[in-house]
């Protein structure tokens, strides 16, 4: 049988075998609005449809990475592709994800005293060019309105690739005094790179959305605490809420955002392609910007000085890593905290089953879906009666749900319910109606719990020390991150990318200088240079 199905239920409850497409129980097509999802293996309109399997997705995460992503992304309905290149509907199930970490992140944020605000999306290129170090090396990926209906613009408009230069004009006007300060402002919203490099939803996509946070201090120990501050709920937002691994750390002077004065970065990484992934960075800007857009402020001392200023943000790109992190061969595997649906409920009849015990089943389910919503718990019945349950527990395996509840005749008898866990890491577990609000909460944490250590543990045994450059290609060949020590030097990171390059992959770069730092004896010498190492950098091929 194929991987997905559940061999039991099917066999006991239903004595059918799992339909490879929804099936019309009751002959009853769905209607038209209401299309049922396609039939696994089916991408949208244009998919190549690599194989023909019954169920899960038709192409395996180790065959073909790239593809079974794709395929994910379209059957567990988180995006839709569009007619505009780069650009992706996401779809209610992928937008409740971003709307989990928003959430969470919103709240953290507010505590620390940030306000939000929105600030337009457009901007001159006067302003746009303002800060020319920072706009240089991004120039390319700008995009611009030009016209409106069929006249010209006078000038043209660029669309907003990050808000600095947009922000800071204001903060200039606002901040006059210490009184004014510390300013700290945030924005959900859209962006837009318009970037040539292969589109991938959520990874690289020409608008995404995220938040941007731009902050403003009168001293410098002030701005490097947010700094850090923002990073660790980054870090949160990853390893508590999607259950994905991140290194903490700082970029080197080749990765920094060259606008800023330092930056520090939340590191995740995909095994399947051996690449490390930035996840979200937190930058102190210095002074720079301030001196640039003029913002300062008159001090206590009445003499006039220049704010310190951060800006962090964190994009859909998120999802991306968590996706990619944690799906599997059936489909997508959603961490409870974040899930939009953390149980679903599903009924089993049989073709044998009275009327009235069918309504019977359909109404206790409706009943535990009540109460379990009642006690917080994301709860979802799938009552419908034009598929069936093999069908069902497959797509909602594939949309990554979970803990799955089954409940069928003999249960109703027995008084309980059997729970599957979308995990596959314990069998099906019966429990009596009176214990899911114990078991039920216990099982998601679990399971939330296993999910880390499990990708946790993964991610640590992709790291490998290195000392010398033949021993980091290697394991750079076995789709590992590097830790090895380092020079700190600008020249010579961009000579090991070099180095590092061969005909099918691209080549090495420091992914981070990791905050927690392995001892470096006295004297280590720099992997790479012989130069005296300055501390142990983590360095990977990357996205
Ligand atoms: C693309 C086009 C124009 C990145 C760009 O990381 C400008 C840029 O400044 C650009 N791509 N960046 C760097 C963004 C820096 C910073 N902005 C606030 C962040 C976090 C949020």
């Amino acid at each position: 049988m194929a991987p997905g199905v559940d061999e039991e239920a099917a066999a006991i409850e239903n004595k059918e075998l799992p339909p490879s497409k929804p099936e019309a129980v009751k002959k009853v097509k769905p209607p038209k609005k209401d299309k049922p999802p396609q039939g696994p293996g089916k991408g949208e309109k244009g998919g190549a449809m690599k194989k023909e399997t019954k169920l899960g997705l038709a192409v395996s995460k180790s065959e073909d990475f790239h593809e079974w992503y794709r395929l994910l992304v379209l059957e567990a309905e988180l995006i839709s592709t569009y007619s505009v290149s780069g650009c992706y509907v996401l779809r209610p199930w992928a937008y409740q994800l971003w709307e989990a970490i928003q959430t969470w992140f919103d709240g953290e944020i507010k505590k620390l005293g940030v306000k939000n605000a929105y600030f337009p999306m457009f901007l001159t290129k006067a302003a746009l060019e303002k800060e020319k170090d920072h706009v240089e090396g991004f120039a390319a990926e700008v995009a611009w309105v030009t016209k409106a209906g069929s006249s010209e613009l006078e000038e043209p408009i660029a669309i907003r690739p990050t808000s600095e230069t947009i922000i800071y004009p204001l903060y200039s006007q606002w901040i006059r005094s210490h009184r004014d300060l510390p300013l700290k402002l945030n924005q959900w919203t859209n962006c837009v790179r318009w970037e040539f490099k292969d589109p991938r939803p959520f990874l690289r996509t020409r608008e995404f959305l995220w938040q941007e946070g731009h902050t403003a201090f009168a001293t410098k120990p002030e701005a490097d605490r947010e700094v850090r501050q923002i990073l660790d709920l980054y870090a949160m937002i990853y390893q508590d809420l999607l259950a994905v691994p991140v290194t903490k750390g700082l970029k080197t002077e080749a990765e920094k955002f060259a606008g800023g004065l330092y930056t520090t970065t939340v590191e995740g990484f995909i095994p399947d392609t051996g690449r490390g992934i930035q996840a979200g960075t937190s930058h102190c800007l210095g002074q720079k910007f301030s001196k640039m857009f003029d913002i300062g402020f008159e001090a206590v001392d009445q003499q006039r000085q220049l704010c310190w200023q951060n800006s962090w943000g964190l994009s859909t790109r998120s999802l991306g890593i968590m996706i990619m992190v944690h799906g599997d061969d059936k489909g997508l595997r959603l961490p409870p905290r974040v899930a939009p649906t953390q149980i679903v409920i599903i009924n089993i009849p049989n073709a044998k089953l009275s009327e009235e015990a069918r309504t019977a089943m359909a109404s206790k389910c409706s009943e535990l879906e009540a109460l379990l919503r009642q006690a917080g718990v994301r709860a979802e019945c799938d009552l419908r009666e034009n598929y069936s349950p093999p069908w069902k527990y497959n797509h909602w395996e594939v949309k990554g749900v979970p803990l799955r509840m089954e409940i069928g005749p003999r249960d109703m008898e027995n008084g309980t319910v059997m729970l599957a866990r979308r995990d596959g890491k314990a069998p099906k577990e019966p429990v009596k109606f009176d214990q899911l609000l114990l078991r039920v909460p216990q099982l998601l944490e679990e399971i939330q719990n296993s999910m880390y250590t499990s990708a946790r543990t993964e991610y640590d045994s992709c790291i490998e020390r290195a000392t010398t450059l033949d021993e980091f290609k290697a394991a750079l060949d076995r789709k590992h991150m590097v830790l090895a020590p380092w020079c700190n030097g600008l020249k010579q990171e961009d000579d090991l990318g070099k180095a590092t390059k061969t005909a099918e992959a691209m080549g090495a770069k420091s992914l981070c200088i990791p905050f927690e730092q392995p001892e470096l004896a006295e004297g280590t010498m720099c992997f790479y240079t012989g130069e005296l190492a300055q501390n142990w950098t983590l360095f990977g091929r990357s996205y």
